[in-house]
């Protein structure tokens, strides 16, 4: 049986930060515990890291650093949401700028035009 063209449609929304390549939860990403937003200064979830419990951040401020003590603004390269909500990333701080949702459960090892320019994110919805 052929498949029907609603399927190509629902796959597409999945991609909702534009840019970006979804891939399944790898094995460097799982080091990241329920509940947490981690982030990664480097792609495919490498170098110093932040596994982050707050639901939101009006800006990654001079107070927010990596595990190896650089700062986190536009400094996030990868990041897994592995919080049980959607999340809201943006370029600006108090949630303004450039946004993209990071659907519950998803990982990015890359980000494309968001690399290195977070700066707060919220809970979506
Ligand atoms: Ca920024």
């Amino acid at each position: 049986m052929r498949m029907k063209p609603v399927i190509a449609a629902a796959v597409a929304a999945v991609g909702v930060i534009a840019g970006m390549f979804a891939v399944p939860v790898a094995a460097s990403a799982a080091t990241c515990t329920a509940g947490k937003f981690c982030v990664w200064m480097d792609n495919d979830y490498l170098g110093p890291t932040k596994a982050i419990a707050n639901t939101q951040v009006p800006s990654f401020d001079s107070t927010w650093k990596f595990s190896d003590g650089s700062f986190i603004n536009d400094n996030i390269s990868s990041f897994y949401n592995n919080t049980g909500h959607d999340i809201v990333v943006c370029a600006d701080v108090n949630y303004k700028g450039a946004k993209g949702v990071i659907r519950a459960g998803m990982s990015y090892a890359s980000i494309g035009e968001f690399n290195d320019t977070i700066t707060s994110f919220t809970s979506a919805g």
